[in-house]
């Protein structure tokens, strides 16, 4: 049978204001990614997964919808949309657009209609409650929102408190409503009507909650977002898997379950009826060590492999620091890590700019803009060595990530021993290996260096491949059966030599049988 094409995808994950400018004012947008599909295409990426471009008030940059139907001005129009639809579809490219179930802005007209009073039609659309007191003394519960604060704000002309897991201005929607759903799926059916692929799912975890509203324990230090896991919640996603598997073409949903737990993470894929994908931030949050990692993938295969579900794998996205920061600073373990992030069994999602092994940026306090305090790892994508790196116009909205000057991707991709043509080359591999596409996962024993090296062999019928990651600045030797070819150096170009059972430090290697 064949397998759905997000099964063998790799995702590469576009932040639009940081991406590509094409208005020269120092925000990027859609026609700005269009104008650079070439670089994603040569680098060898299956699908995009855009970050929103919706109309908003951009209080959380954009995840505050106030319309779900129609491109906000600072990113273009819903014809660059289709434009940018049409060119990566020609080039064989998937498209998956944010889409922001959980909350709106507080200007979306459904919010504005629903606060305008008691009686509104829509006041059942979001969550209001009154608190335990007269009046504004005290809150409904005591969850903590997830930029900090309340989870409720009074609105003083109805005199009640409504929900917000995230900012005041994005109230929670009321998902137990029929409306909202019916509403909800009319903007899903919008933009799959145009063509999409699919959609990530923003906090899915969220979208029900206890209808009893109880207190957190006390003592929790988590916003209510990071463990609002309602079984409720699931008759909502089967709603929406309904929905996709209706469309022709493998439509799919990656959603955000941001529980930090994997076997949380597996019930969201339902029993193959909800989520297709799902995020499992808990390999995110490991550190880069050989044995976390270990546990983590162990984790995956058990929780996942069971289901017969497929696992996604995530190293950065726009909520968390660059990958390379947060594993020490080295370019040499950034390279490893891609080749480990792009060999495991799963879909892979690159964030941009990791390609480049960009760092996080530095933002001074007067240019800290995000209310989550996550900029620094949002800064604009250098595209070359010019003084605008390829943003032409206005000053970009964030600053440089370390060295641009040389770190853009025009020079490295001129210069074939760059981190860029390891992601490059390990694509390629993927492409040309059903066992790397879609193949089982097998860890090795890798002898004495267990503990620093991560070895495992991925298989599909007769194709065979061999991964080995060295997790420390000391070089290993590892013991292999067999004869093995390195297809892909993360540390040289001097590949189809002999494996010679040595690894430098932070080096990994793809192999394949010798001849
Ligand atoms: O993130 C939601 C999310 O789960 C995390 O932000 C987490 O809840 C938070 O760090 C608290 O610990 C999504 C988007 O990825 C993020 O950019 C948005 O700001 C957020 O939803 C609200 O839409």
């Amino acid at each position: 049978m064949a397998q759905p094409w997000w099964k063998s995808a790799v995702f590469y994950q576009i932040y639009p204001r940081s991406f590509a400018d094409s208005g020269g004012d120092g925000v990027g947008d859609l026609e700005g990614i269009r104008s650079r599909l070439d670089h994603l295409g040569w680098m060898g990426i299956d699908a995009i997964w855009i970050c929103p471009f919706y109309r908003s008030p951009m209080t959380d940059f954009g995840y505050d919808v106030a319309d779900y139907c129609d491109v906000d001005p600072l990113f273009g129009t819903l014809e660059d949309f289709d434009r940018l639809l049409a060119d990566a579809h020609a080039r064989g490219m998937k498209v998956i657009v944010d889409w922001v179930p959980n909350h709106t802005s507080d200007q979306h007209p459904w919010f504005v209609e629903s606060r305008s009073s008691r009686q509104s039609a829509k006041r059942d659309w979001y969550l209001w409650h009154d608190g335990p007191g007269t009046g504004n003394e005290g809150r409904p519960n005591n969850w903590k929102a997830a930029f900090g604060g309340d989870t409720w704000t009074w609105d003083d002309a109805t005199a009640q408190w409504y929900l917000h897991l995230f900012l005041p201005t994005q109230p929670d929607l009321n998902w137990r409503n029929p409306e909202v759903e019916v509403a909800m799926h009319d903007t899903l059916r919008f933009w799959l009507d145009r063509g999409v692929d699919g959609f990530r799912v923003d906090v899915v975890q969220g979208l029900t909650k206890d209808p009893a509203f109880p207190d957190d324990p006390p003592g929790q230090v988590l916003p209510h977002a990071g463990v609002n896991d309602c079984d409720d919640t699931h008759a909502v996603l089967r709603g929406l898997r309904r929905l996709a598997d209706s469309y022709e073409g493998d439509r799919m949903l990656v959603g955000e379950v941001y529980l930090l737990s994997t076997a949380t993470v597996a019930k969201y894929f339902g029993n193959d009826d909800e989520l297709h994908l799902a995020f499992d931030f808990t390999p995110l949050y490991a550190p880069w060590d050989a044995d976390a990692w270990r546990l983590r993938i162990d984790e995956a295969e058990r929780e996942l492999g069971s289901l017969g579900a497929w696992p996604t794998w995530t190293l950065s996205n726009h909520d968390n620091p660059r990958h390379r920061t947060r594993y020490g600073g080295t370019e040499g373990r950034a390279r490893a890590a891609a080749l480990l992030l792009l060999t495991l069994r799963g879909a892979p999602f690159v964030y941009y700019g990791e390609e480049l092994g960009l760092e996080e940026a530095t933002v001074v306090p007067s240019r800290v803009v995000d209310p989550g305090g996550r900029d620094g790892c949002r800064a604009p994508m250098p595209w070359d060595g010019s003084a605008g790196h390829g943003w032409s116009g206005a000053e970009p909205w964030l600053p440089w990530s370390p060295d641009p000057e040389t770190r853009n991707v025009e020079a490295l991709r001129a210069d074939e021993s760059s981190i860029l043509h390891v992601y490059r080359r390990v694509l390629a591999a993927r492409r040309t290996s059903p066992a790397l596409r879609t193949g089982g996962y097998r860890a090795l024993e890798v002898g004495p260096a267990a503990r620093t090296v991560l070895g495992y062999e991925r298989t599909a019928d007769d194709d065979r491949r061999v991964a080995l990651v060295n997790f420390t600045a000391d070089p290993a030797e590892v013991a292999l059966a067999g004869h093995w070819t390195v297809e892909v150096d993360s540390e040289s170009t001097a590949e189809g030599t002999p494996f010679a059972g040595r690894l430098g430090g932070d080096q990994a290697v793809l192999l394949s049988p010798a001849e």
